[in-house]
């Protein structure tokens, strides 16, 4: 069976941009391939973080994993601090990067913007991520186009160390959905969606209750036009929210212009909010039953355990084929 390995950080709480770009493929990826399904709390610190805070978003991602309909007797689900390959792995493929194609990453570019300087973990995070892909001889990764340049990095690595040293890694393909890959911010909507942005009614995080649903998606950033129809570089707001409508509604964004004919942006949000709150009810009433449950550590222990078991081989390849260690 071939395999699918993803990863979501536990930086607060999921957005709709990481359950239409990311998390709905999960799901549907899982009655075909061999799933690994990580919490990277690795990569959440690259920048800093409150330690209980952390633990709280890390099973918080968790049970969301599970209540948007990952089955974890299907996939593994796991924490990536408890597989100590990620690290090891991490710090051999930096010694195969360049500081030069580190430094052309867009995310390193606008996180470590206007900070006087920053953490070295935050300039080689894509070099984790790509650890974390190859551990696992990865074919798949189901992510939003945020991530294409970090895929693209994964792959580059992995094909230089095929190249110099004996075949070591499969080169993995990103996979990105046509609707919902990039869902750009409610108050911005030149930026993409963002679960550490500082306005919370920038997102729509999938525990929301509906009376913020409503607030949040009422003031969003639309144009002075007052027609709708969709044209990403004039109306970057109200294609957004078409975006949004047709992927949660299972319509062609023509069918959705067409249905708004003649009416308001008013009239539009009402109902995308409507249609917002049904789509996100019953994922937070699972969530709230597998958060308190005592399953959900069972869960993670025992995908740790698995994803170990497979990293171990991979890591004995690298090592045999490095030249590390003793035999
Ligand atoms: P942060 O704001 O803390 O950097 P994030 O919201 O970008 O977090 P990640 O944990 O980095 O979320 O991403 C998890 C997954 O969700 C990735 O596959 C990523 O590509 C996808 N994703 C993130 N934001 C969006 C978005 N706005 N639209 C579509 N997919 C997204
Ligand atoms: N970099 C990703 C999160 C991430 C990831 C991964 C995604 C870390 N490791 C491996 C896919 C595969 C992000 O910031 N969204």
């Amino acid at each position: 069976m071939k395999r699918v390995f993803s990863g979501v950080q536990p930086t607060g709480n999921i957005h709709l941009g990481n359950y239409l770009g990311a998390l709905k493929q999960f799901v549907e990826l899982q009655e075909d391939y061999q799933c690994l399904y990580c919490i990277v709390d690795m990569h959440a610190i690259t920048v800093p973080q409150d330690p209980k805070e952390l633990r709280k978003h890390i099973l918080d991602v968790a049970a969301l994993y599970l209540a948007v309909g990952v089955d974890p007797e299907k996939s593994i689900v796991f924490v990536q601090s408890d597989v100590p390959g990620h690290a090891e792995l991490g710090w051999i493929l930096t010694c195969s990067s360049y500081t030069g194609e580190l430094s052309r990453m867009t995310q390193f570019k606008s996180k470590s913007k206007n900070k006087e300087s920053a953490p070295t973990g935050l300039f080689s995070y894509p070099v984790l991520m790509a650890a974390d892909i190859l551990l696992y001889d990865t074919d798949v990764v189901p992510v939003g186009t945020d991530q294409k340049q970090h895929i693209e990095l994964c792959r580059d690595l992995a094909i230089r160390v095929n190249n110099t040293k004996k075949k070591t890694f499969v080169v993995p393909e990103g996979r990105y959905l046509k609707a919902g890959a990039r869902i750009m911010s409610l108050d911005d909507p030149s930026k993409k969606m963002s679960k550490s942005a500082e306005n919370i009614h920038s997102r729509i995080s999938l525990l929301d209750e509906p009376s913020k649903i409503k607030k949040s998606i009422m003031k969003a950033t639309t144009d002075s036009e007052g027609v709708i129809r969709f044209d990403v570089d004039e109306k970057p707001g109200i294609s957004n929210l078409l975006n949004m409508y047709s992927v949660l509604s299972n319509k062609t964004i023509d069918d959705v212009v067409g249905m708004y004919e003649g009416k308001g942006y008013g009239d539009f949000k009402k109902d995308l909010v409507e249609i917002t709150v049904e789509a996100l009810k019953p994922i937070k009433e699972r969530f709230d039953d597998i958060r308190e449950s005592e399953e959900l550590i069972k869960i993670l222990k025992s995908g740790a355990e698995r994803a170990n078991a497979i990293s171990e081989k991979t890591m004995a390849r690298v090592k045999e084929n490095f030249g590390l260690g003793l035999k």
